[in-house]
């Protein structure tokens, strides 16, 4: 997709701020600083639209960028971020909840990201399985790519299937953020999404 016109709309810190036009969303989930931002960047080609940071649990709010004025992209704030006060915790559980029921009966594609180098960790386990209890069949892609040597991919790519159950012919998507790998596959993925009008409620 040509992305003629990519804009940040605004930041939700409560269910009722989250949008509901219409339009369909696209939206990044996965661990805090696994690179949600940075690959919503390189996805509309605009460096510093989404803030991105070395710094995990940067993105504390749900934000909303319209994408040629028909699609969203919302960045989610991450989870499992060990500094987090419990008290954040409880308040990031709340709000995704609230955004994933709320969502569930739209047109929402959820892009769950998890680190390529790192693979599935036990929350990224554990956050699968509740979006597939809420009826989601997120999208996998493994981030950070280019940080894992070429002879390791294959391995790290199949540990992320088994552990999330995910079929190798249809498992985890590498991508970067970085050397832009992926990132036609994804757009691919994306646009038929968009085009696929039985998910539609
Ligand atoms: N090598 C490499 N580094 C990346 C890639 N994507 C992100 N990073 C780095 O990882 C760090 C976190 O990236 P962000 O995009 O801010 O991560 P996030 O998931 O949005 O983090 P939170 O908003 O805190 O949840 C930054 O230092 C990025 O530069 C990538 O594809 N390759
Ligand atoms: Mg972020």
């Amino acid at each position: 997709m040509k992305i003629q016109n990519a804009e940040f709309v605004l930041s939700a810190a409560k269910a009722e701020q989250f949008l509901r036009d219409g339009r369909p969303e696209v939206a990044f989930v996965g661990r805090s600083n696994v690179g949600k931002s940075s690959l919503m960047n390189r996805l509309l080609g605009r460096k510093g639209l989404a803030r991105t940071s070395s710094t995990p649990g940067r993105t504390q709010l749900v934000n909303y960028f319209l994408v040629n004025r028909k699609l969203y992209f919302v960045d989610l704030p991450g989870y499992g971020f060990a500094k987090a006060s419990r008290a954040d915790r409880e308040r990031w559980a709340r709000l995704m909840d609230q955004y994933f029921r709320r969502s569930a009966d739209g047109k929402v594609l959820l892009v769950q990201l998890v680190d390529g180098k790192v693979g599935a960790t036990a929350l990224d386990v554990q956050a699968a399985e509740y979006f597939e209890d809420l009826g989601y069949q997120p999208l996998v892609v493994g981030t950070k790519i280019d940080k894992v040597p070429r002879s390791k991919r294959v391995r790290s790519l199949r540990a992320v299937n088994q552990d999330l159950d995910l079929p190798d012919d249809d498992g985890v998507l590498p991508v970067s953020a970085v050397s832009g790998e992926g990132i036609q596959q994804l757009w691919r993925r994306i646009q038929a999404f968009l085009e696929d009008d039985s998910e539609e409620s």
